[in-house]
């Protein structure tokens, strides 16, 4: 005995292990939206005569996408002076966006680069932590 009911346990241990890759398979699958991506920070910067109001103060390190109002009368730009990242000149009325990538947790001074705008208030720290 023994031979003859080899081809059926053989048969039986194949489905398992199917089975087994299966539910590996299904365990291993993970929606898009819940994969570890890069955060992204939205952050909105409103513009006035003479002042930026960021929507936060504090962000993670990481890529933080700027959607810049321009509310004022005149023209206005932002810009992180660390980074040499400055956003194109934002008429009144007009917006503009800017993506810049914090790699280091720290204090980044803003300022508007327009004129001397910068002396007359439209400046500031964004906090970005770890
Ligand atoms: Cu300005």
């Amino acid at each position: 005995m023994g031979t003859s009911s080899r081809p059926g346990r053989f048969r039986r241990a194949a489905v398992v292990a199917v089975g087994l890759c299966l539910v590996a398979a299904a365990a291993s699958y993970v929606p898009a939206q819940s994969r570890a991506a890069p955060a992204v920070t939205r952050v909105t910067v409103k513009m006035f005569e003479y002042r930026s109001a960021l929507s936060v103060r504090k962000v993670p390190a990481g890529t933080v996408i700027f959607s810049i109002v321009n509310k004022g009368q005149l023209a206005h730009d932002f810009s992180i002076e660390k980074l040499q990242k400055t956003s194109a000149l934002v008429q009144p009325g007009g917006h503009a966006t800017l993506k810049v990538t914090f790699r280091k947790a720290g204090s980044y001074y803003y300022v508007c680069t327009v004129g001397a705008h910068v002396q007359y208030g439209m400046h500031g720290n964004l906090t970005v932590t770890k």
